[in-house]
């Protein structure tokens, strides 16, 4: 049977996420795991922090800490908010741990006897004052191009010219401002890329079922050719190159970052050794379907960089078989962005309410086939419609018209009719529907069909409407309200991987246990009538509130909504 890896993109140390940062991997990749568990799969899901690099120190200095110490620190804090949003990984590791390192340094030695990572001497920037190389995004001054006074070394953002650091009027660095610099020169460990390209697009060619954005990308960036890349850098955190003469070199950000997966997965195995085989997951795995999600900004270095470092091993490692990316979630229009601190972070969205909220809106709104906006209003609008009236409401008013006319208890009597048969049918349907595109990972086309579950679920209720049948006929009314019973034991199986938390609630008011493994499968009518006669239930508190409009309106304006 085939086994299931799935890794998320992995968050970057520097500071809380932002709910673009959440939509774009973490909670889809979790959507698919918990779904995946529901059918009763094996799956292993993977998570980690992403450590290392310069925005991580100057993040630490910031704050006055050194860099090891605010990593861990922010590791912690990445981690508590994960558990908050009820993020199910079975293993949220640290890019900086031991096991990196050692797989890191691995993958360069091997990549190194094979011919494809050789030492070049490059030319760059030293600031005096800071003691330190700096990256060309570190390096600020005037664009010869535009006169634009706060270009940056690598490219002007007033012109979007590219630039070399050395290019710069009146250079500085954009970490003390010092321009007491000097170009130095260094010896560095360069990827080989070109001549991997060709082994690289075959394989990006064998897999045609990824999504065009995926796809795309990656034939955009063969396409324009790949160059050599500097794997290295002159920082003292990262994982360190263990190379001589390269003491004081560490591996670039991006090189180490996707071996953390493996790697995190290896810090899982090594924490229950006995019963844990991290390797069989990653080596000679074919038996594993390896599932990677990740915004679109991450796609070339899970398509094109990282297949190389795999390839160029000649090592069996698992290689990606379904990459799901996305598009950016705007806010109101514009970028989220975690140093402008514009947008909703994970911190602030878990204080206003339930995880549950944002996972079902974050879902049913996923830029999946163009950039999506945030807005109050159209956030109010999905909890209060779907979540408040369809769903929450369904469950409430039926279980406490129940309790009203009968007890806590499913009634006796009356029958099912063709009502129910053809309930049975379409939901059939609908179910087909909603794992067909849970599988492929359309994740708003499933959330539709779940929507378009609920909807159901009402208007049998209405047509039934045991409220009025009740009078004349008790029995009618009976039969109708176990039917209603049953499918929100339906609903919330169907809907346990994007809100848990209430789906736990209401099975808990059902007197049920439901776990990972439970699913609609197979006849539905039987499933319509599962819970029987007799059968004892509590009425949860309401589920899902309304968000009023004096509450978006107080959020535009806390958040910096509208403009
Ligand atoms: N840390 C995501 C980012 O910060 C990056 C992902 C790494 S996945 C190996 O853009
Ligand atoms: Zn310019």
């Amino acid at each position: 049977m085939t086994r299931h890896l799935i890794t998320s993109a992995l968050p970057y140390i520097n500071g809380v996420k932002h709910l673009g940062n959440l939509i774009g991997s973490m909670l889809p990749s979790d959507l698919y795991a918990r779904y995946l568990r529901a059918r009763g799969e094996e799956v292993l899901f993977i998570c980690a922090t992403d450590e290392h690099g310069t925005p991580a120190e100057l993040a630490a200095r910031e704050k006055g800490q050194n860099v090891a110490e605010f990593c861990a620190e922010q590791h912690q804090v990445q981690a508590d908010l994960g558990a908050a949003f009820d993020l199910s990984f079975d293993y949220f590791g640290r890019s900086s741990s031991p096991q990196n390192r050692e797989l890191t340094q691995h993958f360069g030695d091997i990549l190194f006897d094979n011919g494809y990572i050789e030492e070049r001497v490059t030319r760059q920037v030293f600031s005096i004052d800071d003691d330190r190389f700096l990256p060309d995004r570190y390096v600020e001054g005037t664009c010869p191009h535009c006169g634009y006074e706060r270009a940056r070394g690598d490219q002007c953002e007033n012109c979007t010219r590219l630039l070399d650091p050395t290019d710069l009027i009146n250079p500085r660095s954009a970490v003390s401002g010092s321009s007491n610099l000097e170009v130095r020169e260094s010896k560095h460990l360069f990827l080989l890329q070109s001549k991997l390209a060709d082994e690289i697009r075959v394989w990006v060619n064998r897999h045609q079922d990824w999504p065009v954005l995926v796809s795309s990308i990656a034939l955009k960036w063969l396409d324009e050719g790949l160059n050599d890349r500097g794997i290295t850098r002159d920082l003292k955190w990262g994982v360190p190159v263990g190379r001589e003469g390269m003491e004081d070199k560490v591996y670039y950000v991006w090189f180490d970052a996707p071996i953390e997966y493996i790697a995190a997965t290896k810090e899982w195995a090594d924490q229950d050794p006995s019963n844990r085989d991290w390797k069989s997951w990653w080596y000679e795995a074919e038996d594993v379907r390896y599932v990677q999600v990740m915004a679109k900004d991450n796609v070339p270095f899970h398509t094109v960089t990282f297949p190389g470092t795999i390839l160029g091993s000649r090592e069996p490692w698992k290689m990606v078989d379904f990459i799901k990316g996305f598009n950016w979630l705007n806010y109101y229009g514009g970028k989220f962005s975690t140093s402008q601190k514009r947008g909703i972070f994970m911190s602030d969205a878990i204080d206003m309410l339930p995880s549950d909220y944002w996972r079902y809106y974050l879902l049913a709104n996923a830029p999946e086939t163009s950039d999506t906006s945030f807005t109050w209003d159209g956030f109010a609008g999905t909890v209060n419609k779907d979540l408040a009236d369809t769903f929450g409401n369904f469950v409430n008013r039926t279980l406490k018209f129940c309790a009203s006319k009968f007890g806590k208890a499913l009634p006796e009597g009356g029958a099912i009719g063709v009502r129910e048969e053809e309930l049975a049918k379409a939901l059939r349907e609908r179910i087909d529907a909603y794992n067909v595109h849970m599988q492929d990972m359309q994740i708003r086309k499933a959330m539709q069909e779940l929507r378009a579950i609920w909807v159901m679920g009402n208007e049998y209720l209405t047509e039934a409407a045991p409220w009025t049948v009740f009078k004349q006929d008790p029995d009618a009314a009976a039969a109708s309200l176990r039917i209603a019973i049953n499918l929100i034991r339906i609903f919330a199986i169907l809907g346990a991987p994007v809100i848990p938390n209430t789906a736990a609630k209401v099975s808990d008011a059902l007197g049920l246990n439901l776990t990972a493994g439970d699913w609609i499968e197979g006849d539905v009518m039987e499933e319509l009538i599962r819970l029987a006669p007799g059968h004892a239930f509590e009425i949860p508190d309401v589920l899902f509130r309304k968000i009023s409009d004096e509450e978006v309106a107080g959020w535009e304006e806390r958040f910096g909504g509208k403009e």
